[in-house]
């Protein structure tokens, strides 16, 4: 089928002014981190699972490849076209609503393009709790959490996205619906096809719907910042918040100095508790069952030991819900800092907890030998395991001079440390056109092998994300 025949039959199923050809697409077409640019054959917005079954089968018969996109946050350059021209970016973003919330069966199933906010929001008026939480919230969608299987600020508690999820609604490479929007906790009726579809980023089917678990709201939840003196203090202190807040401890972020540094320098008017007093600070957050007295006693209790301990040096617990989003704000800044700081270079990475000290500390020496003047923006989700071990050039070098030169031995030298170290290149978010090459160096072949056999399997003709997550 000719090129604008194509595009006008897309037309005929969403509407002709659904799918954009001309003008700025940069929005579509670029990747968040801006590292990568593609050219897309057209934008196309389907309002409702049937247009996306029809857009795929009309695809599949003209031979043009599809690349599904949620809010287009993803850091892997996974939802974007290649530069082909020759790709469709299907867009998710109308397809938005909230279908139902079932508050006996503690559920709710929403569109795959509703913004993660606005589900949050949902489960909100309704009384409940959706926990999914990460700085992307306001623009990333449902579908793209799934497909990324993200994990974000509450995993300790609530899992990544896939442990939220009970049921699917997903169009195959055929364009045939799989209804499995069930909501059920328990269904062991053959292979598990909604864990394959979710973390398998747009490679394996079209998340159109999700039946997703909601939860009664905490009574209390209270957040503290805390100054410590190394990696191993803040590994202790984890401990010990195991040990006094068990369960109730919901998320365990740390931070070096290098990364409030950056949100110092960009967002000035933050007040960054402790940030010049030491190495690395702890952010973490109790919810708290009881009530708002018990989490602060509880907290209370916790630093003053851990103070006696020696591995807290100071610490601050939130007396209000704006002073808790405020320690979240300055968390949630560091993408954004160093986004605004230039180009950059991310491993998001997990090591076994118990081995992140000495992974940190052999990694830093080597990158700082090999090149000196390198900043080390370092933080994450301590509590996972999950490190974003960020590389910003030195200052007053031209960031995207020094990615030419050195991104590939960097990355090597830190993914070969990951390696040593037992953990995994990429933690949360996915592999995506990013690490396309560099997986099959790490991942086990057997693994490989029966990766590309489900892939061959569920998309013969590699009609969805071509080229992306495995060759
Ligand atoms: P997109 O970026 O649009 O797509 C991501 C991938 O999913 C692509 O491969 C795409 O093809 C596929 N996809 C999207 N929608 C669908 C669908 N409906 N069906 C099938 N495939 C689909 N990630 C974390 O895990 N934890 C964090 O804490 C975190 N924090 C972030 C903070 C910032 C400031 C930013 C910019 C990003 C952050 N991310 C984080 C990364 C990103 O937000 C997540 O990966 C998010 O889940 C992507 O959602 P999206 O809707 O933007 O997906
Ligand atoms: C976060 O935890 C996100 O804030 C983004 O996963 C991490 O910017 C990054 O590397
Ligand atoms: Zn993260």
């Amino acid at each position: 089928m000719k090129r604008q025949q194509f595009i006008e039959a897309l037309g005929n199923i969403v509407g002709s002014t659904h799918v954009l050809v001309n003008g700025d697409l940069s929005s579509w077409e670029q990747d968040w981190r801006k590292r990568i640019r593609g050219k897309s054959l057209a934008v196309v917005r389907p309002v409702n699972v049937d247009q996306v079954s029809a857009i795929v089968r009309l695809s599949s018969e003209a031979g043009y490849s599809i690349v599904t996109q949620g809010g287009n946050t993803g850091l892997v350059a996974g939802s974007i076209p290649d530069d082909s021209d020759s790709q469709v970016v299907l867009s998710m973003q109308r397809m938005n609503t909230i279908r139902s919330i079932d508050i006996d069966n503690l559920t709710m199933t929403l569109e795959a393009g509703c913004i993660l906010q606005s589900a949050q929001e949902a489960a909100e008026v309704a009384g409940y709790f959706f926990p999914l939480s990460l700085g992307a919230e306001g623009s990333c969608t449902i579908g793209g959490n799934l497909a990324t299987n993200a994990g974000g600020t509450s995993v300790l508690r609530y899992g990544n996205a896939r442990d939220l999820c009970l049921g699917l609604e997903v169009v195959t490479a055929d364009g045939d619906i799989w209804h499995g929007l069930s909501g059920l906790r328990k269904d062991n009726t053959g292979y598990d096809l909604r864990n394959l579809m979710i973390g398998s980023e747009g490679t394996l089917g079209i998340i159109t719907a999700a039946t997703v678990k909601i939860y009664p709201k905490p009574a209390a939840i209270l957040t503290a910042w805390a100054a410590v003196p190394s990696i191993d203090a803040a590994v202790e202190l984890l401990r010990l918040c195991r040990q006094y807040l068990s369960a109730d401890l919901t998320g365990f972020e740390l931070i070096n100095r290098s990364s409030l540094c950056l949100v110092n320098k960009h967002y000035p008017k933050l007040n960054i508790p402790f940030w010049e007093d030491c190495p690395y600070c702890v952010l973490l957050e109790n919810s708290d069952d009881e009530s708002e007295h018990h989490a602060n006693s509880r907290l209370e209790h916790l630093f003053e030991l851990a103070i006696e301990q020696g591995c807290v040096v100071d610490a601050v617990v939130s007396q209000n819900i704006s002073q808790s989003n405020q320690f979240w704000l300055i968390r949630e800044s560091i993408t954004l800092a160093q986004a605004s700081e230039g180009l950059n270079i991310k491993h998001d990475v997990s090591i076994p907890i118990s081995s992140i000290s000495n992974f940190v500390e052999q990694t830093d020496a080597k990158l700082k030998r090999a090149f000196p003047g390198i900043r080390l923006v370092t933080f994450g989700h301590l509590g996972d395991g999950n490190l974003h071990y960020n590389i910003q050039a030195p200052d007053f070098t031209n960031p995207a001079d020094f990615i030419a030169q050195h991104e590939n031995l960097i990355s090597q030298l830190v993914y070969e440390s990951v390696k040593e170290f037992s953990g995994s290149i990429s933690a949360e978010h996915g592999i995506g056109a990013l690490k396309v090459d560099i997986l099959p160096l790490f991942k086990d072949a057997t693994a490989l092998r029966m990766m590309r056999s489900i892939r061959y399997a569920l998309d013969p003709k590699g009609l969805f994300n071509p080229r992306r997550v495995i060759r």
